[in-house]
């Protein structure tokens, strides 16, 4: 009997999973493996959130094998190791894998695959983690792109392949999974010291399709025009179930295609602006189109990381390498970290992630400019901080927006865009519903004072909550004359 296996990373689930589809053609026995990670689960940026997400989703995926007759093995170690011992217990004939571009999984990966040579096993790498490889949307001279737009237009330009069926798995025979050894999954974070403060997104297939289903029943219509103010929550909260693979993005992109009535997507340019006259189908196109066009900037990150791996450990621009941000003072970070700068709308979206290990896209931007630009800290203090509390929390993704939001990464904000708090604030929360929603301190302050409270001192003062904590003026000016000589140089 012909056996494999499928080593699962972050492709969560068994529906339309490339890797395990090819897997289930190839062997009449697929033994499908996790390795958890304690390089992985005790770095220093893992945090309780993802890492509580990542195995109540294992959970989800070992029931639903189970639910086959099939069963998840899980080991515990160094992943080249366990791997390929496991292949060598079942007598597998080879690996199947979905394809990662983060530069540890690629290391570890190379190491597999040789070790996996050495053995006389075949190591199949699939592309799954994204509808586009990074290799595969380059310019026409081969060099990777570095500007979003181009990069979007080659991307919309490549046809997407369809979702795959659902594998058909065997039970797995009581002698084999002896064989096969393994530890129980543990039950929570704390299994790997860590303790879980936030009310976190459930993990699992069946979730993310719930997200997905309401996401495009709700919202995708209207997703450009809702998706700027946080207090809709207007957006799919699909982030941490693409980042860990418990649904696949040709799946959401086919669902979204469909609700447009599969119109020829590589003509939609979401950047078009809707012009007065567009009828409804057409607005309705540029709604939906704009969320795929989100798709494609998740895409551009992990092309980015793949291309450029330096981007994770230093500025992507040459100017910003080795240019030391110059506040050191603790307090400001903390209190950035904690939601107390006196900055509602940055207090209340530094709130919404600690309690639920989510925030909103824009608030994103709002806080890790914030953080750079007006208290002049390094991004990678701000990187590390949003990676210990996010659930979604992915390395390209991450990368990119705090390089983008500071401006040294690909293609940045110019360092003259700075988002002042309180006119983002009074853009896209105009009545201050979300800022109440997350400060409760200034629930009774009136839609014209909750974005800048600090205006009535006394007020101020009966709230509780804290005053500005610098002075956002001054700093604007240190920033741009802090930041222009280094962006003139990149
Ligand atoms: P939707 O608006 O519904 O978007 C759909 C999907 O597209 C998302 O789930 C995500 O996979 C992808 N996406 C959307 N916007 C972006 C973007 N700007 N860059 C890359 N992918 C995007 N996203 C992460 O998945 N992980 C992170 O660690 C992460 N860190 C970020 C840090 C900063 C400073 C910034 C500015 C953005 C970051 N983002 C990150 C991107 C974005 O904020 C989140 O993907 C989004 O808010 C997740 O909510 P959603 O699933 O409802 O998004
Ligand atoms: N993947 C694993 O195969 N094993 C793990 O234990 C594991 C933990 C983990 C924790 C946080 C996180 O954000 C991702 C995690 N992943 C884990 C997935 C990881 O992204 C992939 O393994 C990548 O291939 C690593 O580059």
């Amino acid at each position: 009997m012909r056996i494999v296996l499928h080593w699962f990373r972050r492709d969560l689930r068994l529906t339309d999973n490339k890797a395990l589809h090819a897997a289930s053609r190839r062997a009449e026995l697929v033994v499908p493996l996790f390795v958890l990670d304690d390089r992985l689960l005790q770095a220093p940026d893992a945090g309780a959130p993802r890492v509580a997400f990542l195995l109540d989703s294992l959970h989800a995926l070992a029931r639903e094998l189970e639910g086959t007759g099939s069963r998840l093995v899980v080991r515990r170690g160094d992943p080249v190791r366990e791997v390929l011992d496991v292949a060598r217990a079942v007598g597998a004939e080879a690996i199947f894998v979905n394809d990662d571009y983060a530069p540890y999984g690629r290391r570890r990966d190379a190491a597999v695959r040789a070790g996996a040579a050495a053995a006389g096993l075949a190591f199949h790498g699939h592309a799954d983690l994204v509808l586009v490889e990074p290799h595969a949307c380059v310019k026409d001279d081969g060099t990777p792109y570095t500007v979003f737009t181009p990069f979007a237009r080659r991307w919309r330009a490549v046809e997407k392949a369809p979702p795959v069926a659902r594998p058909v798995l065997r039970a797995l025979p009581d002698g084999l999974l002896r064989r096969a050894g393994g530890v129980p999954l543990p039950d929570g974070a704390g299994a790997f010291g860590l303790t879980l403060e936030s009310r976190i997104e459930p993990g699992g297939a069946a979730q993310a399709e719930r997200r997905l289903d309401a996401f495009v029943r709700d919202h995708v219509l209207a997703y450009r025009s809702t998706r700027d103010m946080p207090a809709l929550d207007a957006t799919s909260h699909l982030s941490a179930h693409l980042k860990f693979g418990t649904i696949s993005p040709r799946t959401v992109y086919a669902r979204v295609a469909e609700a447009i009535g599969g119109r020829a997507l590589a003509q939609l340019d979401p950047q078009k602006p809707a012009r007065p006259l567009d009828g409804p189908t057409t607005r309705r196109l540029a709604e939906a189109g704009t969320f795929l066009n989100e798709l494609c900037w998740r895409e551009f990150y992990q092309a980015i990381l793949f291309h450029f791996p330096h981007v994770a450990t230093s500025a992507f621009q040459e100017g910003f390498r080795g240019f030391a941000w110059p506040e050191q003072d603790e307090r400001l970070v903390t209190a950035w970290r904690d939601g107390r700068t006196g900055f509602p709308i940055v207090d209340a979206a530094m709130r919404q992630l600690a309690q639920t290990g989510w925030m909103h896209n824009r608030l994103r931007m709002v806080v890790a400019m914030f953080l750079t630009k007006t208290l002049l800290v390094d991004y990678r203090v701000g990187e590390r901080i949003f990676m210990q509390r996010l659930v979604d929390g992915d390395l390209a993704a991450n990368n990119g927006g705090w390089q983008w939001s500071a401006s040294t990464g690909t293609d940045a904000a110019p360092y003259f865009r700075i988002f002042n708090p309180l006119s983002q604030a009074k853009k896209f929360d105009p009545e201050g519903e979300f800022v109440r929603r997350w400060v409760p301190e200034l629930r009774d302050v009136p839609a014209s004072l909750v974005h800048e409270p600090s205006r009535e001192p006394m007020l101020l003062a009966s709230t509780g909550y804290p005053p500005p904590c610098v002075d956002y003026a001054e700093r604007r000016a240190r920033a741009l004359a802090l930041l222009a000589p280094r962006a003139r140089r990149a």
